[in-house]
């Protein structure tokens, strides 16, 4: 009897398994990528990017972004990530319902250190919009390109984008991101967060004329079509979506939930992390595009925009300067008022039993204190731009290292030590 019911029970458990389907995904963290951006004055330049690739014949590929993740809702994801570069990466997995062991947040379950591989496991328990990145000093990290979506279908055959949701005829996905160009070009020289000024917006990592000639940038449609447009903002800027007069955009979901009420909107304005799908329908379908601009998240500010071509496959009416009309003098002012702060790299943080210190500027003296405020050490400078200092064997925690440059600037920067 006892051996009936254990038959039984192994039978409901394979079958529940068959209904929960395992859906494997394979990536490589990569510190050597390069891909070809268009600058304002439409040249096109190559940066050095990190990313998330792949094997294919045997040599590893990276785009930025990395490849997408697609699952139906109740499936089980893994996600491997193995590490053949010099620096410790993870990837946190951004709004999904993850437990803590593969939230990829380093100071909790660590770093996929060179040479390491690790199996991020999650189940999909909400269609919707996600999105991936490495955790591992990530104003870093992510800024040079390490990041991905993950969309999540409803667990039917049918053209919905959530369980009993409206159809839809054609559906696009939008990763939306920003990049300062000098930060791609020498990481080394890497400063402050506040010194990240992006001078390039990108639409699924392509902008301006190698956004339009990828067909997944251009939207197509006849009149009464049913567009579903996914937004996922990956970048550190607030982006404002503007859709033409001739669609009828309703919000239907935001960060992975359905809203209590749609809304109908001209303007999306989507903050960092923030994902939302957007069903729009065509109501005229001569050429029109859907313009997105790159706001400062302090004064939302206009910095830049990018065109999303609908029906349009003549891009001559887009300009490639800035538009200035939209830019108000509050924005000028901000602009003008920017304080320039000299690049000041401290190098690895989190840091080991010596850093390299990089700085535009000659620097004369360098002050480490603990978050206390107590002074740990004090040491003269070199003169030099890169420098190698050392700190001994610290405790773990937090430290802030503080330089004075030769014109009496102090510039600082805050240490992590595991
Ligand atoms: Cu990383």
């Amino acid at each position: 009897m006892n051996k009936l019911l254990l038959s039984i029970a192994m039978i409901v458990c394979s079958i529940m398994l068959q209904a929960q389907p395992l859906r494997f995904y394979s990536v490589v963290s990569l510190m050597n990528g390069e891909s070809d951006f268009v600058t304002d004055s439409n040249t096109i330049v190559t940066l050095p990017t990190w990313g998330y690739g792949w094997n294919a014949g045997g040599a590893s590929v990276m785009t930025v972004p990395g490849p997408t993740i697609y699952a139906n809702e109740g499936d089980s994801v893994h996600l491997q990530m193995s590490n053949p570069s010099m620096e410790g990466h993870t990837i946190h997995l951004h709004g999904l319902d993850v437990d803590e062991a593969n939230d990829g947040v380093p100071h909790h379950t660590g770093f996929i250190l060179e040479g390491e591989s690790f199996t991020y496991k999650f189940k999909a328990t909400h269609a919707g919009n996600f999105l991936y990145h490495c955790h591992v000093t990530t104003t870093m990290h992510l800024a040079l390109g390490m990041y991905g979506k993950v969309i999540i279908y409803p667990d039917d055959s049918t053209n919905t984008f959530y369980p009993n949701g409206p159809t839809f005829d054609q559906q696009y996905e939008f990763l939306l991101s920003d990049l300062d160009a000098r930060w791609n070009k020498d990481y080394t020289r890497i400063g402050s967060f506040l010194s990240y000024a992006p001078d390039m917006f990108l639409i699924n990592g392509k902008n301006k004329s190698i956004s339009y000639a990828d067909t997944s940038n251009v939207m197509h449609g006849q009149q009464g079509d049913q567009l579903l447009m996914r937004f996922l903002n990956v970048g550190y800027r607030v982006n404002r979506v503007v859709f033409p007069s001739e669609v009828k955009a309703v919000v239907h979901t935001s960060d992975g939930r359905v809203l209590d009420e749609a809304f109908t909107t001209d303007t999306l304005i989507i903050y960092p992390g923030e994902r939302f799908s957007v069903l729009a329908e065509i109501l005229d379908e001569s050429p029109s595009y859907v313009r997105i601009d790159w706001l400062d998240p302090y004064r939302l500010s206009y910095l830049g925009c990018e065109y999303i071509p609908l029906n349009n496959d003549d891009f001559s009416f887009i300009p490639y300067e800035e538009d200035n009309s939209l830019t108000d003098s509050i924005a000028l002012a901000t602009f003008s008022e920017k304080r320039v702060v000299p690049n000041f790299k401290v190098y690895p943080n989190p840091i080991g039993e010596a850093v390299v210190v990089a700085s535009d500027v000659e620097l004369r003296e360098f002050i480490l204190t603990d978050l206390s405020g107590s002074m740990v050490f004090k040491c003269p400078a070199k003169l030099q731009t890169v420098q190698m200092i050392t700190l001994g064997d610290l405790s773990e925690g937090l430290y802030v290292l503080s330089a004075t440059t030769v014109s009496g600037e102090l510039l600082t920067e805050r240490l992590i030590k595991l």
